[in-house]
């Protein structure tokens, strides 16, 4: 604002909403289509965190509001800068995060004849975000990004693009601001409440399982207390994992791909399943097979923040519209029964938990991946963020890792590769006095490893754990399963990931025994820099319990069975 003048450019008054809004941070790739964004920027006490791909930058920002709950914000640039914000915007969406997307655009007065690098970002993103939108009039600037922060916040979150046409940014005006906006809970019912505890009172098997977003400290904090007052199991979904202490007694594991078979037959035998805050998506739901649909089958009870999430897909026996928090806060008023009959049944799916998760397998190797985890599961503080992208590397977090408080976990329930370094970032700059560690794939790491400068640049020391095999490993799996000895496309030849992380001006170190991997770590912390440990991997290893030479040959073997009778049709 100039002296004297109650005007202000419509760049400034748009950053000043943010910070009304309690925005602290945001996440950008530079463009001219929205220089009076960044020249309000220049006097304005945000941080800003300027990247060097519009992938990483709205996966930075998709990381605030999963840590948060409040909307990550990003900038980006028209038609390019956009289109590779898409990447984050589509986690935001599958992992309903909240999070707004700001566009440059061209000028109004030249809009509709395709100008420079212009889009209609209402159509490029409109299955994608929860709301996609273009401010037309400076004055309102404050009414348009009140209303993305509710629509990001409120229900099931998501992500929404908000396009700013260049010549509306730098119109001056004189207009009031919003009103800060908060969240707004939904609380479940008394009436909801009571059917829950009489559906607890009747169940022989109960288990409950979380997932989903707009939780937190208090809410985990709820459910733990719930949790015990009815010793009933908790299982965590797909990549959710910090919702729940994994050392509580009535932690029963993690439901995502490829769970402990004794926890899949658990949930299976389950009379009542608690799904709270979570979609139940493909992934923790099996490839769907776990329930029928719509008729699930079993009693269930569904909780979701999203009105429209109810009964989508699977029909509940009683479905509650309420947050998690709010719902987490309900459950102290439910009684348990008299008697408890399934005691035994949580402390053996505890134990059951313990004894998976324990020790590491032994996959070929001279470095284990569940050893790693197992070290820093045994020397990382509760506090510490675990940052991954998608691969195979990643189960061996799921399995071996323990999360044991809320908002220690970024990982992308949409399986989105490249998301580990960006996260880690994001993570760093938001809690400088944790220790934020990423796990990625060697190609998962090249995907937006280029962020890396982004940490030197902004002292973020983040250890980076390339898991390297040489390979999409996942993609490579799949096709020994289906197309045994054909590799097609899924082999990587890598670069000297340590000495990557040299000439970027951060720690780098190779590690090709297990037993060094402790000094190796610790160095790399003591380094006080952004550090990458480049981990050679066997490829054989692809899980932690079966090689990549064993998929392919049960899947020669059912090949050579399937095709026997069409070889040979009169065999017997
Ligand atoms: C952005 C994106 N592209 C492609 C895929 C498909 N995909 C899933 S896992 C995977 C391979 C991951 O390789 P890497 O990071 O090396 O991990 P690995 O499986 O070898 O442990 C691919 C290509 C994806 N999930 N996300
Ligand atoms: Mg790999």
């Amino acid at each position: 604002m100039r002296e004297g003048d109650d005007t202000r450019t419509g760049g400034e008054v748009l950053i000043d909403q943010l910070m009304i809004h309690g925005v602290r941070h945001a996440f950008c790739v530079p463009g001219e289509s929205y220089l009076a964004v960044l020249d309000a920027f220049h006097d304005r006490d945000l941080d800003v965190t300027v990247c060097r791909q519009e992938g990483g930058a709205a996966m930075m920002a998709e990381a605030v509001g999963k840590l948060t709950g409040r909307p990550g914000v990003c900038f980006v640039t028209r038609g390019p800068g956009a289109t590779n914000a898409s990447a984050g915007v589509h986690i935001a969406r599958q992992d309903s995060t909240p999070m707004i997307l700001f566009v440059g655009q061209v000028g109004r007065d030249m809009r509709e004849r395709e100008a420079f690098q212009e889009l209609d970002y209402r159509a490029v993103f409109g299955s994608m975000a929860k709301w996609a939108t273009e401010i037309s009039e400076v004055d309102r600037i404050p009414e348009i990004v009140s209303r993305a922060f509710y629509t990001a916040m409120n229900g099931r979150p998501g992500p929404v693009v908000v396009a700013l046409p260049e010549d509306m940014l730098t119109e001056r005006v004189a207009v009031d601001d919003a009103q800060p906006c908060e969240p707004i809970e939904i609380w479940p019912g008394l009436a909801d409440m009571m059917r829950l505890q009489k559906l607890l009172w009747a169940a022989e098997r109960p288990l409950m399982l979380i997932g989903g977003s707009r939780w937190s400290q208090p809410a985990c904090a709820a459910v733990a207390r719930f949790a015990e007052r009815f010793c009933i199991p908790v299982a965590t979904t797909f990549r959710r994992a910090h919702l729940f202490d994994a050392l509580h007694p009535c932690y029963a594991g993690d439901f995502g791909i490829g769970p402990n078979p004794s926890l899949l037959a658990r949930v299976q035998a389950a009379d009542l399943l608690i799904l709270a805050g979570t979609r139940l998506g493909e992934m923790s739901s099996q490839g769907y097979s776990l329930l029928g649909i719509p008729n699930p089958g079993k009693t269930l009870v569904h909780i979701h923040a999203g009105a429209e999430e109810l009964g989508r897909v699977y029909r509940p026996h009683l479905g509650i519209n309420a947050t998690p928090t709010a719902f987490a806060a309900a459950l102290e008023g439910v009684e348990p029964p008299r008697e408890i009959r399934w005691r035994e049944a949580t402390a053996a799916a505890h134990a059951d938990y313990v004894a998976w998760s324990e020790a590491p397998t032994e996959p070929p190797g001279a470095v284990n991946l569940g050893a790693v985890m197992a070290f820093l599961r045994d020397h990382l503080p509760a506090d510490a963020v675990i940052c991954n992208g998608a691969g195979n590397y990643a189960i061996w977090i799921h399995r071996f890792y323990r999360f044991r408080r809320f908002g220690t976990q970024l990982g992308p329930t949409s399986g989105s590769m490249g998301y580990g370094v960006p996260a880690a970032v994001a993570a760093k700059r938001l809690y400088p006095e944790r220790p934020v560690v990423c796990f990625a794939g060697d190609g998962c790491f090249l995907m937006n490893g280029q962020e890396f400068a982004t940490a030197v640049q902004y002292d973020l020391p983040i250890v980076v754990i390339v898991a390297d095999n040489g390979m999409y490993g996942t993609i490579r799996m799949h096709q020994e399963r289906e197309y045994p000895g054909r590799v097609s496309a899924t082999m990587l030849r890598n670069p000297d990931f340590a000495a990557y992380a040299r000439t970027f001006g951060g720690h780098g170190a190779t590690v090709e025994r297990t037993a060094d991997f402790p000094a190796a770590f610790e160095a790399a912390q003591q380094s006080g820099r952004p550090a990458i440990l480049h981990l050679k991997l066997d490829p054989e290893a692809i899980t932690p319990a079966v090689t990549l030479g064993a998929i392919r040959a049960k899947a020669l073997g059912r090949i050579q069975q399937e095709w026997t009778p069409v070889l040979r049709p009169n065999a017997p």
